[in-house]
């Protein structure tokens, strides 16, 4: 029984770790929770339309979390805006600093004419910058004061690949006969856009 949990316990360490690319982030918000990221609550919360739950971003609303992708390559984000009535000069934003948010690293804007509310506005963005560093922060925002204006955040993914740092050691096996598994190759990306 001690041996069962043991392994067990080993095998749920070692699953994030398995071949091909990872999920550092992943957030649909279908559960209604902010999924790690961090605002001001009068200006930053779940929002539901069809059974569709995002994130949704009043103006001037601001949110961030912030990750490691310490001993990862191959740093890749996905996400998807909607916007809605963002004025003249509104945008919805995503972006990511590795220095402490002295510089942005651009992941998506959605500018004016991207604001139909349904119409979504999808990014799937290598960003090798973001490789391998211990603080990365994302951010995602609202920049427009139009009172009406609105960004919805939803399907956010930040996959990567481990690069070989320390790993969980696998569950003991029964035999020493099992050949090592061929590693995957790729990253396997989900796209709501996929035909
Ligand atoms: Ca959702």
């Amino acid at each position: 029984m001690k041996y069962l949990a043991a392994a067990v316990f080993a095998a749920a360490l070692a699953m994030p770790a398995a071949a091909g690319a990872e999920a550092l982030v992943s957030n649909d918000f279908q559960n209604y929770g902010n999924g790690g990221w961090d605002g001001d609550p009068k200006r930053v919360g779940t929002s539901e339309y069809a059974g569709n739950v995002t994130l949704r971003f009043a103006p001037q609303g601001i949110a961030t979390r912030t990750i490691s992708t310490s001993g990862y390559a191959g740093v890749t984000v996905n996400l998807t805006f909607y916007a809605l009535m963002l004025g003249p000069h509104g945008q919805c934003v995503a972006e990511a600093s590795i220095d402490d948010g002295a510089n942005w690293i651009r992941i998506l804007r959605v500018s004016p004419g991207g604001d139909n509310g349904l119409k979504p506005n999808f990014v799937s963005k290598a960003l090798p910058e973001l490789d391998n560093q211990a603080k990365v922060i994302l951010r995602l925002k609202n920049t427009s004061k139009d009172e009406n204006a609105n960004c919805w955040a939803d399907n956010i993914q930040v996959t990567a690949n481990a690069t070989g740092g320390p790993r969980a050691a696998a569950p003991a096996q029964a035999s020493a006969q099992t050949p090592a598994a061929p590693e995957a190759a790729g990253t396997v990306v989900w796209d709501p856009n996929e035909k």
